[in-house]
């Protein structure tokens, strides 16, 4: 059994080539960018995930499916409402349901298990909580939750400090920590480190079965040289002081993390990361297409030696 680490848009296309190479997968998902609107709970890790394995993901934006329409969102515009977050008609269905659900007293991970179902996925994807967690990020135009830097903002103002407000306080989903005792391997997917795996680290449930099981767990590096490969990871980690390198990721996961794969570009660096106490693998880690996707989950299946 595997369990991985993921986020949404950075994360899908590691997540779907590991799919491609091996059955028993855990995939456990950051909740800290869910977001409110227009009453409906939103969910984009989890649901970026499960449209990514179902095939219906819309790949070229990285979130929502494939070919969706916008009529409500054009009728919320009629209504006067704000529409700066592209929530598509089918897309908006999903949101609603696991509203109803919420509201009648299910909880996230009963309902991501049922969403599996009925979008035939196959892996377990599950919260990494039930609970609440909120990515928020403070910037020179003041404090704003994620989506509002990311999506409204177009994150153009000015980092200065990210909070995970409700992280200290949130209580690990129980089967996620189990996934992660019991895998022969728990891979932290190329997402964004700040946005992406930093809130699940920062419940300490999680971070504790990842430190117990350190020499069972390698990170993917969402970096190349000093380049994410999507997204601002490496705004984020420059404005949280941490070097812009897979150096600087290996740093921010060796409490956590035995090993970590790079790509061959950043070869030259294996020594100083080796003195982390860390393994190192290098390899092509750039994911263009299904070929390289599938190719860098093998190479982690095959090479990585915990
Ligand atoms: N990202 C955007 O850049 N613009 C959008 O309008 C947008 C809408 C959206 C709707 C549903 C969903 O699940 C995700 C959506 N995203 C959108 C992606 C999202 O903002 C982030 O990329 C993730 O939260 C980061 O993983």
């Amino acid at each position: 059994m595997i369990t991985i680490l993921a986020g949404g848009t950075g994360s899908v296309k590691f997540v779907r080539g590991l799919i491609s190479q091996t059955r028993d997968v855990n995939v456990v998902c950051n909740v800290g960018d869910n977001y409110w609107l227009y009453g409906l709970y939103v969910c984009p890790d989890i649901d970026t995930i499960i449209y990514g394995l179902a095939d219906i993901l819309d790949y070229e934006k990285g979130w929502g499916i494939r070919k969706d329409t916008f009529g409500f969102l054009r009728q919320m515009e009629i209504f006067g409402e704000e529409t700066w977050f592209r929530i598509g008609d089918r897309d908006a269905a999903t949101h609603l349901i696991r509203t109803n659900m919420l509201k009648n007293g299910k909880n996230l991970a009963d309902i991501t298990k049922w969403m599996c179902e009925k979008f035939a996925v196959e892996a377990k994807v599950m919260p990494v909580t039930d609970n609440t967690i909120e990515t928020r990020i403070n910037t020179n135009k003041g404090e704003m939750h994620l989506q509002e830097y990311w999506v409204k903002y177009k994150g153009k103002d000015k980092v200065e400090g990210i909070q995970y407000i409700g992280a200290d306080k949130a209580r690990p989903n129980p089967e996620a920590v189990n996934a992660i005792h019991d895998s022969e391997l728990i891979i932290i997917a190329p997402g964004n480190p700040l946005t992406s795996i930093g809130p699940m680290l920062q419940i300490k449930g999680i971070r504790k079965e990842l430190s117990k099981n350190r020499k069972r767990v390698v990170a993917v590096s969402p970096l190349i040289g000093n380049k994410a490969f999507s997204g601002p990871a490496a705004e984020y980690m420059a404005a949280a002081g941490i070097e812009v390198s897979p150096y600087g990721i290996a740093q921010m996961y060796s409490d956590v993390c035995g090993s970590i794969v790079i790509d061959s570009k950043d070869r030259l660096i294996t020594k100083k990361i080796q003195n982390l106490d860390m393994k190192v693998y290098d390899t092509n880690i750039k994911m263009t297409n299904k070929l390289t996707e599938d190719a860098l989950a093998s190479f982690v299946l095959k090479n990585v030696r915990v």
